[in-house]
């Protein structure tokens, strides 16, 4: 893809907002900043688009002595299977497990399964990071 340089104006003070991300975040440069930045606009715009297929990730600590809890969680997925792709799971101590899984779909459905699996009993902790199919970003 051919690459095209445009010049941006913008005043001091925000031009050292930009600055201070470039620095602590170690980008190379200004453009690489900028670059990421449209391409989280246009993560966020897939999210409020009904139409658009996206990928979250979902990150859940639960007991897993609740027994009935991991059962519901598995059922969930072998019902409908597809639309939660992977999940990792980790054994954090006697008690906790934190799964991280990855589901695809609509947004509305996506964010619709993700509450469904936080609001579970036993489930102490959730949240949906929203991650992109990718097919909008170069
Ligand atoms: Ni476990």
């Amino acid at each position: 893809m051919k690459t095209k340089r445009f010049g941006v104006s913008m005043d001091d003070r925000l031009l050292g907002k930009l600055d201070s991300i470039v620095k602590q975040k170690g980008y190379p440069n200004r453009s690489e900043a900028i670059r990421d930045l449209i391409r989280s606009a246009l993560v966020e715009e897939e999210w409020n688009d009904a139409a658009e297929e996206v990928i979250g990730v979902l990150v859940i600590v639960f007991d897993h002595h609740r027994r009935e809890l991991s059962s519901r969680l598995l059922s969930r997925e072998h019902d409908r299977p597809g639309d939660i792709m992977a999940t990792l799971h980790l054994h954090l101590d006697h008690t906790n497990c934190l799964e991280a899984k990855i589901i695809r779909g609509k947004a509305r459905e996506v964010r619709r399964i993700a509450d469904e699996l936080i609001a579970m009993k036993g489930v102490k902790f959730g949240r949906l990071i929203p991650a992109t199919a990718g097919k909008n970003l170069r």
